[in-house]
């Protein structure tokens, strides 16, 4: 393939919220470049970009698709984003790379909650973008009511460059707005007038201002978002497609690359697993040039690695290349250690290179192997799993003995779980993780535990008196040592203190630990042949257990802090939501577009929020969680755990 200097590239990615089009514009666009001979459809799975088992089963887009064509002299590098929510990583990963989006949105359905929060992320991120009004085929739809809705709920900087000649049935063209005389082009130049400077004078005087001027302060314009053109047209029917590849090819900014910089750099912007093939890394190269047979440095890792292959990506297809220049993106084949965010590179690149921050997965289930013995299996799947995937996480969670996955919604667990069966052939269930409660007192007590055992020769002897009284909560354990006069030797109070805490460990009234108490030995007694650690460590556990269930016994519950974002329209649904998960608002504040909840909810209450949350709000909604405290767990809550923990050790000591 020819090789392309820097600024003839394009990097571009298609995004929108889900099932706008973004696959079928990037097949419409590839079929026009003569990459395909056929316009592939998502709904017979013959598309460039969603080839994988999972999307043709779905019919939706789960990963990232890169895939390029040529076009007027330029190359252009496509990256075809999933719209569903669970995959957001994808879309901050291509958004990363790219240096200006496609942003799709129906015209049949218009600006959406979830448009409108990635709008923000555009934002926030100030990435060029022009808008794709797609399915323009459909009946009822009103070019002007979108373009009004995209002008109040995105920007008013929205102006339309390219319009169809009719919407619904009757489509059958799309023209260039500054090729026309229409109401359309008036708008258009009077808003890239509005610019600039020079241009802003010209049009309040009435002068000529020459297609050269416009163009160039459009390109200007939508590099610094001061506008964002709207190119109308409709995918299925391939219209409006071409002027939007020469609207990419002509307006889009080039590369952003590193200055002055001859040497190798890049961010691995995704890595995913070929199975027999290894690792393959997708890389933007941000300065220099990567060849074949030649070593890089990945400067996250410290380590040196082989370059093997080096080839350009369209979609399932490789293209091998000998080399690559600033501003492609290219995949490498066989790098060892290399994984998803690494810089390649010197320590310029690792301060000129912005890495991907990807979102905190919420989302989380434990996970559990269907048959016995599988769970080494499970540990090296997962390992995998999260590898190309760094929206989700996993690790074993040592109180409550599971294994947790954390992702971004179900969608993307149940994705998991089937790749986990296909790819490493482990089945794997999924089920609502464990709380992690834990046991207190209410009530002090004095109480003695006496364990004596006469049997044969040898017998066993240990007594001791102890004080069971509340701490302050999540202040702990507290062990304190009150003999006096040697009523049990010094060298066996670590024996009470051991048996205490490991009963304290296994819990009492419903098998979770206890927390937040001071036991105090002050008495006791023993013998001086039959006394032991052993017999003393007895004699604590059985005072503990004893005197526990006599002390107010209680659970206690993890309360989490919760920051809810959500639009004003929203509040009273989500409020009344959090009421009926048993939790305490403490404020509400307004932040920028949104309003923000700070409130405080039980962990067990939770589970099911990022979902829930998302469809209480239509996508909009958005939260942060964090562990906060422990607190008193009501009644209601705590009655079935401990009567369903009597139920099993009863049953545990029939069987026995
Ligand atoms: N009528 C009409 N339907 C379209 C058009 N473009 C896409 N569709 C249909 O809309 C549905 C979704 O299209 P996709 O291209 O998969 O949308 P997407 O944005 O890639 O969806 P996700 O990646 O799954 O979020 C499919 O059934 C398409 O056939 C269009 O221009 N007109
Ligand atoms: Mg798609």
């Amino acid at each position: 393939m020819k090789k392309y200097a820097t600024k003839d590239l394009r990097n571009i990615c298609l995004i929108g919220s889900q099932g706008e089009g973004m696959t079928s514009v990037a097949e419409a666009l590839l079929f026009n470049a003569k990459v395909t001979s056929r316009l592939g459809s998502v709904g017979e799975g013959n598309t460039v970009c969603d080839y994988s088992e999972e999307e043709i089963e779905k019919k939706i887009s789960v990963h990232l698709c890169v895939s390029f064509f040529e076009h007027n002299d330029k190359k252009i590098n496509m990256i075809a984003c999933p719209g569903y929510g669970d995959f957001i990583g994808e879309v901050y990963a291509a958004l990363n790379v790219c240096d200006a989006c496609v942003f799709v949105i129906g015209a049949d359905t218009g600006v959406n909650p979830v448009s409108e929060n990635l709008w923000e992320y555009l934002e926030q991120n100030k990435i060029p973008t022009v808008i794709f009004v797609n399915k323009c085929d459909k009946e009822n739809v009103n070019v002007k009511n979108i373009l009004s809705d995209i002008r109040e709920r995105l920007s008013p900087q929205a102006v339309v460059t390219s319009i169809t000649n009719a919407t619904g049935g009757a489509l059958n063209s799309v023209s260039d707005v500054l090729g026309q005389e229409s109401e359309w082009k008036e708008a258009l130049v009077e808003m890239i007038s509005s610019c600039d400077d020079v241009l802003t004078e010209k049009f309040i005087d009435s002068k000529q201002i020459t297609p050269g001027e416009l163009n160039a302060v459009l390109k200007s314009a939508l590099r610094e978002r001061k506008i964002f053109p709207v190119l109308c047209g409709s995918a299925l029917k391939n219209t409006g497609t071409k002027q939007l590849a020469d609207f990419i090819a002509e307006y889009c900014p080039e590369p952003r690359v590193l200055k002055d910089d001859s040497a190798f750099s890049g961010l691995v912007y995704k890595t995913v697993n070929e199975p027999g093939m290894g690792h393959l890394n997708f890389i933007k190269i941000y300065s220099g040039t990567i060849a074949h047979g030649g070593d890089i440095y990945n400067a996250t890792k410290n380590v040196r690695e082989r370059i093997g292959q080096i080839c350009f990506i369209q979609g399932k297809k490789k293209t091998d290349t000998d080399s690559a220049g600033a501003g492609e993106l290219v995949a490498l084949l066989k790098l060892k250690d290399t994984r998803t965010n690494d810089i390649l590179g010197d320590e310029k690149a690792k301060a000129g290179i912005q890495q991907i921050s990807f979102p905190e997965p919420l989302y989380k289930r434990a996970i559990i192997a269907k048959a016995k013995g599988e769970e080494e299996k499970i540990g090296n799947a997962l390992s995998m799993s999260v590898i190309e995937d760094p929206t989700l996480h996993h690790y074993f969670d040592s109180e409550t003995r599971e294994i947790v996955v954390s992702g971004m919604g179900s969608v993307q667990l149940e994705i998991m779980v089937k790749k986990i069966k296909s790819r490493y052939g482990v089945e794997v269930e999924l089920h609502k993780p464990r709380v992690p409660y834990k046991e207190t007192l209410h009530g002090k007590i004095e109480v003695q535990g006496k364990y004596k055992k006469q049997s044969g020769g040898h017998g066993q002897y240990g007594d001791c008196w102890l004080r069971l009284e509340p701490l302050e909560r999540n202040k702990g354990f507290e062990f304190v040592n009150k003999i006096v006069g040697g009523a049990i030797p010094k060298n066996f109070i670590p024996s009470v203190e051991k048996g205490v805490k490991d009963a304290m460990e296994q819990g009492i009234i419903a098998g979770y630990p206890v927390v937040d108490m001071r036991v105090t030995v002050f008495d006791g007694s023993y013998h001086d042949v039959d006394s032991s650690d052993m017999a003393f460590k007895i004699a604590g556990a059985m005072a503990l257990r004893k005197g526990f269930v006599d002390c107010r016994p209680g659970i206690l519950e993890p309360i989490v802090n919760l920051d809810v974002h959500i639009p004003e329209l929203y509040m009273g649904t989500v409020m009344g939501d959090l009421n009926s998960r048993r939790g305490r608002v403490l404020g509400m504040d307004k932040a920028g577009k949104k309003q923000l909840i700070k409130a405080q909810v039980p962990l067990s209450e939770i589970f099911e929020y990022p979902t829930d949350l998302r469809s209480m709000t239509k996508g909009s909604g958005r939260f942060t969680m964090k562990l906060s405290h422990y607190e008193d767990c009501p009644p209601q809550i705590a009655q079935p755990l401990i009567e369903l923990y009597q139920k099993s050790r009863a049953a545990g000591e029939l069987e026995k």
